[in-house]
């Protein structure tokens, strides 16, 4: 098998789930946003994560293949049996990152021109999209300032998935200060083996 990611991007969930639980998955890292990279020929949408399959199979978004990786080891901690509640909690975390925080705020607040074409359009976007990032967070936040993890009380791939978009609070430095439970669960997140073993990984390789 074969990820398809790009350093620092929302594939990098997928990635610390391979290396938690050591699967045999290649990590191919490639340019974004170039129609010569390798990964258009994968997904010619052109978009991270794209998982190819030993069978030719390519599988795309985050809320299809962390529950894929996962059950390649069925009974992981990482997620659930089928028709619990849990593994229904993770499934929502996940859909609820993919869709309110990263295409619904965290896009038109990163990629403001993909929604006008207008340059003095801009600001007002992302100021727009900074207040629904912060509404988006807060639900994030709330369950974080009370537990360590977002389902139960280890670390899952929905933690693997939204990790990455918790760094987000310090890179945004003072606009988020007030997320102080995202900003604790992103340094415990950093600190993880696994974290920093695909961090070093995607820190090293030239993309392709
Ligand atoms: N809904 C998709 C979103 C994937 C996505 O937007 N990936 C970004 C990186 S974080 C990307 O590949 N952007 C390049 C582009 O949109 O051209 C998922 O969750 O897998």
């Amino acid at each position: 098998m074969q990820l398809f990611a790009a350093p620092r991007a929302c594939s990098f969930g997928a990635h610390v789930v391979i290396r938690e639980l050591d699967l045999p998955v290649d990590v191919t890292l490639v340019t974004l946003n170039d129609a010569a990279s390798a990964l258009h020929a994968v997904n010619p949408q052109g978009r991270v994560p794209a998982l190819r399959l030993d069978d030719g199979t390519v599988l795309t978004e985050n809320s299809a293949i962390l529950p894929f990786l996962a059950d390649l080891v069925p009974g992981t901690s990482l997620f659930a049996p089928p028709g619990s509640v849990e593994r229904a909690q993770i499934q929502s975390w996940i859909a609820y990152i993919a869709t309110e925080l990263h295409a619904g705020s965290m896009r038109p607040f990163n990629r403001p021109h993909l929604f006008s074409a207008d340059a003095a359009a801009h600001d007002g976007i992302r100021a727009a999209s900074l207040g629904r990032l912060k509404a988006a967070l807060l639900p994030l936040e709330t369950r974080l300032a009370w537990h360590g993890f977002l389902v139960g009380n280890r670390f899952t791939i929905a933690d693997a998935y939204f990790g990455n978009f918790a760094g987000l609070a310090r890179v945004l430095g003072g606009e988020l200060a007030e997320f102080e439970a995202l900003n604790a669960y992103s340094q415990h997140y950093e600190a993880r083996a696994s974290v920093q073993a695909a961090r070093a990984f995607e820190a090293e390789r030239v993309p392709v």
